[in-house]
């Protein structure tokens, strides 16, 4: 859908907006310094409101899902990308309650340099639940050729602690899945973190992986890959040439893929009778509970639960036989699948189900309860931003994540609050963040002079990056992390 509002009127309401958050915060250092000394005042989520930041609800997105304010930064471009606008259920094709709209986003991994600027696409980013199959999914969807291509700009194996959760799961499924003459398939196998692991002991795996530059990292480690979008038509092909397989698995892909029955349906023919699915995704239950709104953006086509999922798999004769929580990306789950009677149930689904009726999954306040805190996130992380800035604080940003640009776009964070974020992509580095277009350098820029404070964009991994990152710490700097709350950490 295109924004149908001149980039003149546009970019000038944007930056008034800007202007009325610091002339606010100047003032309120003003009034503090003509009473004396006191405490730094703080600028408070009723001064944003007053500069017209929000999130839009069901009450104006219900009526008019394409609609919504554009987010309170100053860019300098103008640009619309198509979306295809989803008013049913992908999965069971009934309406879709909208329940947040964050407004215009560019695409997540989309980093840029300048010149690009001026022709970066823009679509809005909106989720919705469906109250018949209690799935939550995204209400607008960005062409997947336009986010998986051969400029990809995540490459897994960024992380170690990724690497070793990935080899922990690869020999989980060797143990417990795999019978004579093995052939393992692992779609978005991307640099091939996990079937590495099979490739290393001899097994006949493939991967399928669209985007065509981390595919190629997986060749030259040796690692069979195919650049395509799976498909039930791809599974049709795999099936004739390979046979069937023991394992498909999975790692933070289905949630990507809107045609999600295609893909299961692919699973189906493709599992071997004892065969099973076994993938993770970002967990629903785990976004709710912690207010990670940035696990929405445009890959995330689906934030999954057991109770949507049941519903998915009962359509092709499937049936989740195992679930397993998951600290990876902020809390995932790892769900296990087999053909109808296959394997034995274990007690753990029957037991997550029963936890996602207590945590409200189902229900459609919960969502609702959800869009307030994420609006009240995004207030108190502006006004500790805009503090520290109005003190003289030097602010940084650790991880060029994807997450990363849900938040920089929707809460209105501009280079001249974060000076540059650092990342070890060399893909990403010396280009812009999307849409907020703030700086990506190497690790050495920040090693270099620490900031007084970083904003932990890769908060999914705190634990690895504190750990390698004392030095920062002793220097006296402070992480700020947003989930579950707006805090800065020693
Ligand atoms: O689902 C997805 C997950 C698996 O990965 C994809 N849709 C895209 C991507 O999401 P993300 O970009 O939010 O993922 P990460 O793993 O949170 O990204 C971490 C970023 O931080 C990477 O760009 C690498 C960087 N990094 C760093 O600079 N120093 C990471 C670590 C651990 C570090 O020490
Ligand atoms: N499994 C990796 C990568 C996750 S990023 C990990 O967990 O770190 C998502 C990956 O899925 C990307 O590499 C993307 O190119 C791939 N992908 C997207 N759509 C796909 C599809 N239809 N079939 C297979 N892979 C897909």
């Amino acid at each position: 859908m295109e924004w149908n509002k001149p980039p003149e009127i546009r970019g000038r309401r944007e930056t008034e907006r800007q202007q009325f958050v610091r002339a606010t915060y100047a003032q309120k250092v003003e009034e503090k310094r003509e009473a004396g000394d006191g405490p730094a005042p703080q600028l408070t989520a009723d001064d944003l409101r007053a500069a017209g930041s929000r999130t839009i609800g069901p009450e104006v997105s219900g009526k008019c899902v394409t609609f919504c304010e554009p987010s309170p930064i100053s860019w300098p471009i103008f640009s619309c990308g198509v979306a295809t606008a989803m008013k049913s259920c992908l999965i069971c094709k009934s309406a879709i309650e909208p329940f947040i709209s964050f407004g215009r986003m560019p695409i997540a991994n989309g980093f840029l340099t300048k010149e690009q600027f001026a022709v970066e696409p823009f679509y809005e980013l909106a989720t919705g639940f469906c109250k018949t199959c209690k799935m939550v999914q995204l209400t607008e969807l960005v062409d997947p050729d336009k986010m998986f291509h051969e400029n990809y700009a995540f490459f897994s194996s960024t992380s170690a602690g990724m690497a070793a959760h990935f080899e922990s799961m690869a020999k989980s499924v060797k143990a417990k899945y795999l019978g004579p003459d093995p052939f393992v398939v692992e779609i978005g196998s991307n640099d091939g973190i996990m079937l590495r692991h099979f490739a290393d002991a001899g097994i006949r795996h493939l991967g399928v992986e669209p985007s065509a530059n981390v595919a190629e990292v997986a060749r030259r480690r040796g690692i069979t890959t195919i650049s395509e979008f799976f498909d039930v038509n791809l599974a049709k092909r795999i099936t004739a040439e390979h046979g069937q397989a023991d394992a498909f698995l999975g790692a933070n892909v289905m949630c990507h893929i809107p045609t999600l029955h295609s893909v299961v349906a692919g699973v189906k023919m493709l599992l071997k009778p004892r065969g099973v699915l076994v993938f993770e995704d970002p967990y629903l239950g785990d976004i709710i509970e912690k207010g990670s709104y940035d696990q929405i953006y445009d890959e995330h086509a689906f934030y999954f639960s057991v109770t949507s999922l049941d519903h998915l798999f009962a359509e092709h004769e499937l049936e989740i036989i195992d679930v397993a929580s998951q600290l990876t990306h902020g809390g995932s789950m790892r769900y296990t699948v087999a053909h109808r009677g296959a394997w034995p149930v274990t007690p753990a689904v029957a037991a997550q189900r029963i936890k996602e009726t207590n945590l409200g999954l189902s229900r459609a306040e919960t969502y609702e309860q959800f869009r307030r805190r994420v609006e009240t996130s995004r207030d108190e992380l502006m006004a500790l931003l805009c503090k520290l800035k109005a003190d003289g604080k030097r602010v940084a940003a650790y991880g060029a994540t994807s997450k990363s640009t849900t938040v920089t776009n929707y809460c209105g964070i501009t280079p001249d609050i974060i000076e540059y974020i650092s990342d070890t992509t060399s893909i990403k580095q010396n280009k812009f963040s999307p849409g907020a277009h703030i700086p990506v350098k190497p690790h050495a820029e920040f090693a270099k002079r620490y900031p007084d404070y970083a904003l932990l964009f890769a908060w999914n991994h705190a634990a690895e990056i504190k750990a390698k990152e004392t030095a920062f710490i002793e220097s006296g700097g402070r992480w700020i992390v947003y989930v579950p709350r707006v805090e800065a950490q020693s």
